[in-house]
């Protein structure tokens, strides 16, 4: 009997979620169109260096998905059906704080962990928890009415929960079980018919339109699924071109000479969808609204902790210099970049601010212990680790760019407070550490050089 196993899952899942989002929001089709003609265009200009950050059929087939949820209840179901497909909770992002406007949510991301997992398909989901007992946002009775509400609806048929813990126990499914796994878990993320209560929709909407798109309805949805793109600003062109209204600006490190580092993104403004309205009356109507939006991104090299607190000072000091107003922000951006950050990826490694996997070209009579001297005689050489993971600054600011109104924060009472251990727990599974997670894969690259070189090799 064929078996299927969590990757295939994984790979298939996305294949059908990307179908199943196509037919729901048109513009995400043109979105993958555009982004395979930008990534055919980039190969041809520049061969193998342009898949030195991953293989063109991974990038091709690369895509993650943004989901939200209302209660810890709900963020463990997730857990157990990205689970079954080898999907794991990796970093918790405090959205909170991050945005200006309101953004009531605390988020981790379910990835594969394992370097060969990745290379087999690397389909990620940024899963975002509504904050419902941080009293900035909620009083004491609202809180209890979502609450309420939240508890009583129900995101994932049992089945599809019980087929998602028999792959776990097993690590694998039959064809017919995946198939059935596959159908409800995609069906668990299609846009629901059942009628929105308008007045409860916009009683929450006052406070965050994040909350209301989470609290308002009986189901969740996918809200964006994100295409990989080997040239963000040229798509971000294409785009505009087509007549396709963007976001103002591209998220996270800017366009410059030197080697991509972390993740780039930017996104389509939300579309008017239609949907069903109840109004208090019992009459069903049909309205429209804005909620899901289209996003792409470009990924570059994982920096190391020093690396990633070198990004964020250089992030302050653009916001800082670009206060000016007759600076332009891009211009600035890419100033402090040239003046803080190195040029190339053998000055990343000097310092210590990027991970990277070592390999052995050819053995050496003598060789050297110390990998700098290695890459210095060719002897070994230096891949980049590609970031699998998210930035939350980025990720606020594509929800706020997405928000038409600021929502309301009350910031004179205290927030509740929502930390990793405390995700860990209400879900019942460890949170990886991402920098563990990449420091990991290069040190186990350095003793594997090592081993093939017989003699101990340390990167300083
Ligand atoms: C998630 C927004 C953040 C990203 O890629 O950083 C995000 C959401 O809108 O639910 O998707
Ligand atoms: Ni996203």
């Amino acid at each position: 009997m064929t078996t299927i196993e969590p990757w295939q899952l994984r790979a298939e899942f996305a294949r059908r979620l990307s179908e199943m989002h196509g037919s729901e929001v048109p513009a995400y089709t043109t979105l993958v169109d555009v982004s395979h003609e930008v990534n055919a265009d980039v190969l041809r200009r520049h061969g193998a260096d342009a898949e030195r950050l991953g293989s063109i059929s991974r990038v091709t087939a690369e895509r993650h998905g943004a989901i939200r949820v209302g209660t810890p209840a709900e963020l463990h179901q997730v857990a157990r059906v990205f689970g079954a497909m080898g999907m794991h909770p990796v970093g918790f992002y405090d959205l909170r704080d991050a945005a200006a406007s309101a953004v009531p949510v605390v988020s981790t991301a379910f990835r594969p962990i394992e370097p060969g997992e990745l290379a087999r398909n690397p389909f990620r989901v940024f899963t975002s928890m509504l904050t419902s007992a941080d009293p900035r946002f909620f009083d004491a009775d609202l809180r209890q009415r979502l609450e309420n509400f939240l508890a009583r609806r129900q995101l994932f048929p049992p089945e599809l929960l019980e087929l998602a813990d028999r792959a776990q126990r097993y690590g694998e499914l039959s064809e017919v079980d995946a198939d059935r796994f596959l159908e409800l878990a995609v069906g668990s993320f299609e846009l629901s018919a059942e009628p929105v209560d308008k007045a409860w929709y916009e009683t929450l909407e006052q406070i965050s339109a994040v909350a209301a798109d989470i609290g308002g309805v009986t189901s969740t949805h996918i809200n964006h699924l994100t295409p990989r793109v080997l040239d963000i600003d040229e798509l971000y062109r294409r785009m505009s071109a087509r007549g396709i209204e963007m976001i103002d600006a591209i998220q996270g490190p800017p366009a410059w000479r030197g080697p991509d580092v972390l993740l780039r993104q930017t996104s389509f403004r939300a579309l008017a969808e239609p949907r069903s309205l109840r109004l208090p009356d019992g009459t069903v109507t049909t309205g429209s609204l804005r909620v899901r939006f289209g996003e792409v991104e470009a990924r570059g090299v994982a920096l190391t902790r020093r690396g990633r607190a070198l990004y964020d000072d250089l992030t302050g000091q653009i916001t800082q210099e670009s206060a000016d107003p007759d600076a332009r922000r891009d211009d600035v951006a890419r100033a402090v970049w040239q003046r803080g950050f190195p040029d190339s990826e053998r000055g990343l490694i000097e310092q210590g601010l990027a991970y990277f996997t070592y390999h052995v070209n050819r053995r050496s009579e003598r060789p050297s212990s110390r990998l700098r001297d290695l890459l210095d005689q060719g002897v070994v050489r230096a891949e980049p680790i590609v970031y699998e993971d998210f930035l939350p600054a980025s990720a606020a600011g594509i929800f706020q760019s997405n928000l038409n109104g600021a929502g309301t924060r009350d910031d004179a009472k205290d927030a509740a407070h929502y930390d990793r251990d405390w995700l860990a727990g209400a879900i019942g599974r460890e949170i990886h550490d991402p920098f563990l997670l990449y420091e990991r894969q290069q040190n186990d690259s350095i003793a594997d050089v090592a081993t093939t070189l017989g003699k101990a090799v340390a990167l300083t």
